[in-house]
């Protein structure tokens, strides 16, 4: 009897949850509505199902409980009730994948009108390409990535001069615009996923998958990475605006094409030593660092980072509110105008003597190497050099101390969580690999031994 009482309290309650959890479907932003209406049927066909076999289950237990003077019956066929049951059960699966087979079909066929961009997918960050006036894409390999090349676009393909490359997680569409994603990894597999837009497909090495979308609500949408094998898919964000046909344009025409990123000049490092007078005041006559004024060590770093932190600062997304140390930066970044001026001095400081930071922290090494080498190595490289393809900079030999306070202002909040710093925000999720400041500086004094 408390079994039948129990198994309907169950059902009753699986169905309050479903309707009342908060964890349901975003609001769609495409015209998908039709996949949205497929998981329900298939909600409708199996909870359906779920609750009649459950109710049925604790009517029988209520039922044919044991009483004294019954006994029961053994009836081995039913020929009636067992057509019935496989008509019903027939039609319930029809119900669920037929559906589906109509939604596959158009998933499969991209309207005529539309336009291709591609999504390009690598260990940890998304890039996108869209194809420039002529409407083609040029052909690209994993052979030609290179970092000035990092979409691997074949240099000897005309159509692939004017493509707009991204390299950035961020991309922008025109509203109304149906748009067919080209799918394609430098590595490893990757799902393009964004919730709002109900369709998602893998990223695969070697071909390239695609899907279709026509984005009806503006809006400004999360990208994910919905690879569950392998490590580190999930700190994979971006996002994608969806807005009107004009600030689209507008966007686009302010990305570089291929061509301009093949056809920047070297940079003049004479300029650069130039402008560096005003940072030696902290960094250093040779980039030392120093811990008086929370300057850091920044001979020795890659010229691509440095390049990327003073742009952060020249746009806010470094230096905010409750970043103190950050916000010294702003002014003296800001010196720098042009593009051009952040390149010269960033190749100036690439000059710099890389001479290891003097040790300030002592910690319990072996713990630090632990942490560091399930969470840390597969970005930073196993000898803490860091590389652009995953863009994590430089840690070993950098100062010690910077780390620290670079880790907790990660936990913080302070650095990391500004829209615009996609990169940063990485580092919000993998600092919780160290549990408190104690294992922080475990992990800075493993990295005082990498050289
Ligand atoms: C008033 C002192 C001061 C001056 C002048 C200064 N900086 Fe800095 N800089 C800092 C401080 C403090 C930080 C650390 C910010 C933090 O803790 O987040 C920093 C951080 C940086 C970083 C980030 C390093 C990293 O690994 O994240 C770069 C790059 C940098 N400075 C370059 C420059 C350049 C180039 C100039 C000259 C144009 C300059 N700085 C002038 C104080 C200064
Ligand atoms: C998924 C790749 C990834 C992993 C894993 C990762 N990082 Fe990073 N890390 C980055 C990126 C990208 C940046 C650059 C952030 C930026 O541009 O502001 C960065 C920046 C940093 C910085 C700032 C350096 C500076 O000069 O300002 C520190 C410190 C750091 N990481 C430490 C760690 C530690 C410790 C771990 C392991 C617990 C770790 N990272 C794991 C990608 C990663
Ligand atoms: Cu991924």
């Amino acid at each position: 009897m408390a079994l039948a009482v129990v198994i309907f309290l169950l059902v009753v309650g699986s169905i309050i949850f479903h309707f009342a959890s908060p964890w349901w479907f975003t609001d769609i932003a495409t015209d998908w509505g039709s996949i949205d209406f497929t998981i329900n049927i298939t909600f409708w066909v199996t909870g359906f199902v779920f609750v009649a076999c459950n109710v049925f289950l604790a009517y029988c237990i209520w039922k044919f409980r044991q009483r004294d003077g019954h006994k029961a019956v053994y009836e081995p066929e039913n020929a009636g009730l067992e057509a019935k049951l496989s008509i019903f059960t027939t039609v319930g699966v029809v119900a669920m994948l037929a559906p589906g087979l109509f939604v596959w079909a158009s998933f499969v066929t991209p309207p005529e009108n539309a336009l291709e961009y591609e999504v390009l997918g690598q260990q940890w960050q998304w890039q996108f390409r869209y194809p420039g006036a002529d409407g083609i894409l040029g052909t690209a390999d994993t052979g030609f990535v290179s970092e000035t090349n990092p979409f691997g676009i074949n240099p000897e393909d005309p159509n692939g001069m004017d493509d707009v490359v991204v390299n950035d997680p961020n991309m922008h569409l025109a509203v109304n615009q149906p748009v067919k994603a080209l799918l394609r990894s430098n590595d490893v597999l990757h799902n393009y996923t964004v919730p709002q837009f109900r369709v998602k497909m893998d990223l695969v090495p070697g071909l390239v998958s695609y899907l279709w979308f026509d984005p009806t609500q503006e809006g400004t949408y999360d990208i994910m990475c919905e690879e569950l094998c392998g490590i580190g898919h999930f700190v994979m964000r971006g996002s994608v605006t969806v807005e009107p046909q004009a600030d689209y344009d507008a966007w686009i025409a302010a990305q570089p094409t291929f061509a301009d990123t093949q056809a920047l000049a070297a940079p003049n490092v004479a300029a650069g030593q130039a402008q560096y007078a005003a940072c030696a005041a902290c960094h250093g006559q040779n980039g030392e660092g120093n811990p008086m004024l929370n300057a850091p060590k920044i001979a020795g770093q890659q010229a691509w980072y440095i390049e990327r932190q003073l742009n952060h600062f020249k746009q806010g997304a470094r230096g905010g509110e409750g970043d103190t140390n950050g916000a010294q930066m702003t002014a003296f970044a800001n010196m720098l105008t042009t593009d051009e001026a952040v390149r010269n001095i960033a190749a100036y400081i690439a000059t710099f003597p890389d001479t290891p930071a003097q040790t300030t922290i002592a910690g319990d090494i072996a713990n630090g190497y632990d942490i560091y080498d399930r969470n840390c190595a597969a970005c930073h490289l196993d000898n803490g050099a860091g590389i652009w393809y995953t863009d994590a900079p430089k840690l070993a030999g950098m100062s010690d101390w910077y780390f620290v306070t670079q880790i907790s202002n990660f936990r913080a909040g302070i650095r990391g969580n500004h829209p615009a710093d996609a990169y940063g925000e990485q580092m919000v999720q993998m600092a919780t690999a160290m549990g408190d400041l104690e294992e922080i500086n475990d992990v800075a004094a493993y990295i005082n031994t990498l050289r």
